[in-house]
């Protein structure tokens, strides 16, 4: 392979030839499938005239062209590795390609390949181009007829984008359906599927009153399995219309499950593919928290339909234009019909650990990004996540109803065109009236903005002044950073009062709960009219994508604690006060001194645990420690091995102390009610689970009965699965042996359970979990070639972080074995592998050295682009 070369923003142009409609017909063959194109093209009115025909091609072998019905002959096209190039066309003509390819052969899941008996395609980003000669970018729109022939015993269901619109018997027990989707579309939402599969069905009526059929397609042994996607995908739909006004705009609208595929899922117009694990559920199969994943993907992937697929993106540069959006629709969503603060606190600790990580690595890049090797490198936290937060502060600065505004502008003006994120934040400042130039750096500035704050408090004056300092560390690429426009939302509570303050700032009263733009470098704050000192709550519900410090004493915290107003920072305050007990034993644990509680953690504990709150799924978040991924994050040089440490001191201290309290808050919410995903139910198990994971820390004999128990009774995958990793992580392997041995053979039959089961065991901090996962790459249930158990056995081993980062560095040589093997099968898995391995500059020297050294080995393969690029950064 030669070496990449990287596609930069400010080369875009239009393309030279546009295509206006698309005809396809697939002779499906695992190893020969024939696929005829008609692609109906004209040139571009922005292009002049005698350019060029280039189209993207690769892994095609050409079997005949002609243009405009004349056969070309050799001289008349040239072929290269990239795609197919004809010198002289008309200003419109047809082109008809037909060529062949091999499903059974592609491993990298991208194109048209096969799953089990099936066959299904993955185009975005640039898979189509492995089906058929085309136009491969986004702002190349056709409306397609597919015809898809098939097999008619092996491949009774032969499913493309659109609606039926013919369908017949074939010679040779063949048969064929044509698909019609009028809606013009990029390529890259191009879905067809064929295989032996069943469908659950069910109707909706849309808000104008058309009724629209929905299907999910599985294989047999899962038709147990769709309720809740349904359930799901008929509560988005619904959500969209009463929020955002959208409407679907198809009679049909499939999801359809595979078992091998690279994401969660995918948006393809009227046919979204999922991988099954984010759409297969049953209450003895998966967990509460699998349940509410898979309502959240259902959701994003229709969302899609109007944040992606009627209006899409340009360039791949854009893709945070519907990816961003649509996250933050989905996350919304998630809160509306779930718990709100849970939702908040959990995407982000969960931004907040990876993301942040993501911002300080050498991979890390704007969620515009400017230049790339490989757009599947692209689809990143940042992308996704810090795109949706992005999008949030939007909806915060200008208010919902001007964001709604706003929205509707940017569908109804961009309908049907492939557009900028310039488009849609114009569309936000028309609505609003409000000037958001300087807001556009968040989209070109890498890095994680860090705000430093302190304040101070004047009797005398009874004013509060808050000064808040901004800088944005260098990132790959960006040495010098502007300063961003950030929203801080904030409250003053009075320390007396334990209430939030009315703010005056300036003259003008702002409430007791207010945004403060910081603009500048340095801006100061100056609050008037306070009549009694206060602790500041800063950056409420994470106003903005930043780390904030304050110098918070322990004894602010324990007060926000026990009294902000704002729920998520009540948790944030809880979540700082175990971190800087946290330091204290880290240190310990280093300096082999005897460590030692701190009672203030012990006391908050105590009173979170005995307070008679009736919101248990917040309560379940704030007695969640802060997980060692995100204690690292806050460390300057992380030491595994005390962070562990450290952590576990913690939670056997609170265990021992508070055992009778976890114990009643474990008993107070047992339930033998017949299992639903509904939030009482999941908001009780987590406080049950919790309490659990604190009484079997300590590993007495009560709390070791109580997990058996659990697990036993197989009420539900929650607390099974629960209470097996509880018996498989502790220092028992009389408790985690049998568990797991009975677990295994009860669910060998369950691909979605078994990587349940092979992550559960891999992430045990005891010292042989790579001797298993060597053990179990051999195991019947795993293969490299797919996805979920690559990522259920290696990637989880990967974040087993006492174990992934020994120090004999066996844990970094395995994952590169397994990156330089599936560099080959599967180029897109492979550099999502690698993450873990760019942190090397986290770590101790020694460590580093371990990691580089398998990077380079890495390099010195023969490298797929997507690996070649992640190895040069993060070797940079
Ligand atoms: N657009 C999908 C994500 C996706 C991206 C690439 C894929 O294959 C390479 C598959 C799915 C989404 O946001 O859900
Ligand atoms: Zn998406």
């Amino acid at each position: 392979m030669s070496t990449p070369q990287a596609i930069h923003l400010s080369d875009y142009r239009p393309p030279a030839y546009r295509v206006t409609h698309t005809e396809l017909t697939f002779e499906l063959d695992p190893s020969a499938t024939r696929v005829k194109a008609r692609l109906h093209l004209e040139r571009h009115p922005e292009r002049e005239a005698g350019e060029a025909l280039e189209l993207d091609g690769e892994q095609l072998t050409l079997k005949s062209i002609a243009l405009d019905g004349q056969v070309l002959g050799e001289d008349e096209y040239r072929l290269t590795e990239q795609g197919l190039r004809i010198e002289s066309v008309p200003a419109s003509f047809l082109l008809d390609t037909e060529v062949e390819i091999s499903p059974e052969e592609n491993t990298a899941l991208e194109g048209l390949y096969r799953s089990g008996g099936m066959f299904c395609t993955q185009c975005e980003a640039e898979g189509f181009r492995r089906i058929t000669f085309y136009p491969d970018r986004p702002d190349v729109m056709a409306t397609f007829s597919t015809t898809v022939v098939g097999d008619a015993a092996s491949l009774p269901v032969l499913l493309s984008n659109g609606n039926p619109v013919e369908r017949g018997e074939l010679p040779n027990g063949r048969h064929f359906v044509t698909w019609e989707d009028p809606h013009p579309k990029p390529c890259y939402l191009f879905a067809l599927v064929a295989g032996d599969l069943n469908k659950v069905e069910d109707r909706f009526t849309t808000m104008s009153g058309r009724d629209v059929t929905l299907q999910i397609w599985v294989e047999e042994e899962n038709l147990g399995k769709t309720d809740h996607a349904m359930a799901s995908l008929k509560r988005a739909m619904r959500w969209d219309e009463e929020t955002y006004g959208r409407e679907y705009d198809l009679d049909l609208f499939m999801i359809v499950a595979v078992n091998d595929f690279n994401m969660g899922a995918m948006e393809n117009k009227g046919l979204n593919i999922f991988n099954s694990a984010a759409v297969l559920t049953h209450p003895d199969t998966a967990t509460d928290a699998a349940f509410q994943r898979v309502e959240g993907i259902v959701a994003h992937e229709y969302f899609h339909n109007w944040s992606g697929n009627r209006v899409t993106c340009r360039d791949w540069f854009q893709l945070s234009l519907k990816e961003g959006f649509t996250v933050f629709r989905d996350q919304s969503f998630s809160a509306d019909v779930n718990s709100a603060p849970v939702k908040r606190i959990e995407d982000v600790s969960f931004f907040r650990t990876a993301q942040f990580a993501e911002d300080a690595g050498p991979t890390a890049h704007p969620v515009r990004p400017d230049h790339y090797i490989e757009i599947g490198n692209f689809y990143t936290l940042t992308i996704y996540e810090k795109g949706a937060e992005i999008v949030r502060m939007l909806r915060n600065l200008v208010g919902w109803e001007a964001f709604r505004r706003g929205s509707d502008l940017y569908f109804s003006r961009f309908d049907g065109q492939a557009v900028t994120i310039e488009d849609f934040v114009t569309c936000m400042a028309e609505a609003s009236g409000q000037n958001l130039d300087q807001f556009m750096l968040w989209y070109s500035q890498a890095g994680t903005p860090e705000i430093d704050a302190h304040g101070e408090y004047d009797y005398a004056r009874a004013e509060y002044r808050l000064i808040l300092r901004q800088r944005t560390p260098a990132t790959p690429g960006q040495s010098d950073k502007q300063a961003l426009h950030i929203p801080v939302r904030l409250g003053l509570v009075g320390t007396k009062s334990g209430r939030d303050l009315a703010l005056t700032l300036d003259g003008e009263s702002l409430g007791r709960d207010a945004v403060i733009h910081l603009r500048e470098d340095e801006q100061e704050f100056v609050f008037t009219d306070l009549a009694e000192a206060p602790v500041p709550s800063l950056a409420r519900g994470f106003s903005a994508p930043v780390k904030l410090n304050f110098p918070y004493s322990r004894e602010d915290l324990a007060f926000l604690l026990a009294n902000d107003s704002d729920g998520f920072n009540r948790w944030d305050a809880g979540q700082r006060l175990a971190l800087l007990a946290l330091d204290d034993l880290i240190a310990a644990h280093r300096n082999g001194v005897e460590k030692v509680m701190d009672n203030r953690v012990v006391d908050a504990f105590r009173t979170l645990l005995t307070s008679d709150t009736d919101d248990k799924a917040v309560l379940a978040e704030m007695l969640t420690l802060p997980s060692e991924a995100y204690i690292a994050e806050q460390q300057p040089l992380v030491d595994v091995d005390a962070i562990h440490a450290a952590r576990q001191f913690v939670k056997q201290s609170l265990a021992v102390t508070l055992r009778d309290e976890f114990l009643a808050v474990y008993q107070a919410n047992l339930d033998d009610v017949s299992y639903a995903p509904e939030p009482d139910q999941i908001a009780a198990r987590s406080l049950k689970n919790v309490a659990l994971s604190y009484l079997m820390s300590i590993e007495d004999e009560e709390g070791v009965a109580l997990t058996q128990r659990q697990f036993e009774a197989e009420h539900n995958m929650t607390d099974v699965r629960h209470a097996l990793t509880l018996l498989t992580h502790s220092s028992r392997d009389d408790l985690a042996d049998p568990a797991l041995k009975a677990f295994g053979q009860k669910w060998a039959h369950d691909p979605l359970v078994m990587d349940q089961w092979f992550s559960i065991q891999v992430s045990r901090p005891q010292a042989d979990a790579l001797e298993r996962v060597k053990f179990l790459m051999d195991h019947p249930a795993f293969s490299l070639t797919n996805p979920n158990k690559v990522r259920a056995l290696i990637g989880a081993f990967a974040q087993n972080r006492v174990n992934f980062h020994r120090l004999d560095g066996e844990g970094y040589k395995l994952l590169a074995d397994v990156v330089i093997k599936l560099n080959r099968l599967n180029p897109e898995i492979a550099a999502r592998l690698i993450t873990p391995l760019t942190r090397w500059a986290r770590y101790d020297e020694t460590r580093q050295e371990l990691m580089k050294a398998e990077l380079e080995r890495i390099r010195a393969e023969d490298l797929s682009p997507n690996v070649y690029e992640v190895v040069e950064k993060a070797l940079a």
